[in-house]
């Protein structure tokens, strides 16, 4: 699928960094360099890898309530972006939309930018082009704060009904918050190479596209129910020791019995595989039951990439999410010497970590009303 990347604030931008960083490091394509990052700020302070300072939107730079920033303030966030709009939107003539598949917006919905600029941004994409519109959204760890947790809870009210899909990172699960570096980068980089693996695909002849390949209407399609995703993952390395059939061997129920045979079948080690990938940390952990629908995709060497053990694992992860729909892909990567397993759960119903973040963001806007009142009453 080619998607222009779209990074809106501190995170935003620095996930698309991160996310172009994987797909020039690799074989993979997915937004052919088609991206932007907009930021509200006086001073950019950020050094980009992998984003040409021509494609760095800086948006708000004569308000005078702006600094680095709009320090969490997301009606200030929105006020400026729908002021400063033609300017983003400058740049973002400079993307062909119409050749590619759809528009990724990326934010950390906890920022004043990512939840109020984001927002405006995808209101504004879903007005202008016909394609699909999706989000990765950041959610802040619980040590964010309560006005992180009322900006991301504000900000999943406006954009999941105006996105196509809002794909979920959960920091609180995700970022080391004693690390030294702070633990962003690499969280960056983990969530960066799910997103790349899934959405993104070898950039190959197209005679050689087999007839199992994934491709971008299987995407669309298990997004298409819109809501909220999560994305779960598992990879093994072929070189690694006694490589994938070793490892597998290693993992399996009842590896080392004297009944086991010899060597598990096809369908076995894919579905192996994918029950890792379900069974991983997920962007956003959830109950997988409640998915409406779900795609899996396997990567690596055609060889290792059997029929039977697709259809058996795409069998096995029906009943696993109870989900009558789940799609199956593959990816071919000739030569690789890893072979991956993505499953993308769409429209996901159950998830703990929204339910706490909209209690911390409650709590966090009834305490900021009664210190509005007091100041108030001492008037
Ligand atoms: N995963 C990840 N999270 C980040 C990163 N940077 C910040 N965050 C989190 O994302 C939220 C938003 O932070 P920023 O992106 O810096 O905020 P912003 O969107 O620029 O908005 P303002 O700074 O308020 O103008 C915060 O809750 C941070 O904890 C990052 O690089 N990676
Ligand atoms: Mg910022």
């Amino acid at each position: 699928m080619k998607l222009a990347l779209v990074g809106v604030g501190g995170a935003g931008s620095r996930l698309v960094d991160a996310s172009r960083g994987v797909e020039t490091a690799g074989d993979r394509q997915l937004c052919y360099g088609h991206l932007l990052t907009v930021d509200i700020s006086r001073t950019v302070d950020d050094e980009f890898d992998h984003v040409p300072p021509e494609k760095h939107v800086t948006i708000g730079d004569t308000h005078r309530e702006v600094d680095a920033g709009v320090d969490g303030d997301q009606n200030l966030a929105v006020e400026i972006t729908r002021t400063d709009f033609p300017e983003i939107h400058r740049t973002l003539d400079s993307v062909p939309l119409r050749k590619l598949d759809g528009v990724l917006v990326v934010a950390g919905l906890g920022g004043g930018t990512g939840s109020g600029a984001g927002a405006v941004v995808v209101e504004r994409l879903q007005d202008m082009y016909d394609k699909p519109v999706y989000v990765l959204g950041v959610l802040p760890a619980a040590e964010a704060g309560g006005r992180a947790a009322l900006n991301a809870a504000r900000s999943l009210r406006s954009i999941v009904p105006t996105a196509d899909s809002v794909v979920l990172f959960d920091n609180d699960r995700w970022v080391d918050a004693d690390a030294e570096d702070d633990g962003y980068e690499r969280a960056n980089r983990e969530l960066a190479s799910r997103v790349v693996t899934l959405f993104a695909r070898e950039d190959s002849d197209p005679e050689s596209i087999g007839a199992n390949t994934m491709d971008s209407s299987d995407l669309i399609r298990t997004l298409s129910p819109g809501g909220v995703a999560s994305i779960g993952y598992a990879a093994t390395d072929l070189d690694d020791g006694g490589g994938f059939l070793s490892w597998l061997l290693s993992i399996l129920p009842g590896s080392g019995d004297d009944e086991a045979s010899d060597e598990p079948t096809d369908a076995v080690k894919i579905q192996s595989l994918v029950r890792q990938a379900l069974n991983s940390r997920l962007t956003l952990p959830c109950d997988i039951s409640s998915a409406e629908r779900a795609l899996v995709v396997l990567s690596g060497p055609p060889e290792e990439l059997s029929r039977r053990g697709f259809e058996s694992a795409r069998q096995w992860l029906e009943e696993e999410t109870e989900t009558v729909e789940v799609l199956a892909g593959d990816d071919p990567q000739s030569g690789s010497s890893t072979v991956s397993a993505v499953v993308l759960l769409s429209n996901v119903t159950e998830v703990p970590r929204i339910d706490s973040l909209q209690r911390q963001a409650v709590e966090h806007d009834v305490d900021h009303a009664d210190r509005v009142q007091a100041v108030d009453e001492s008037d």
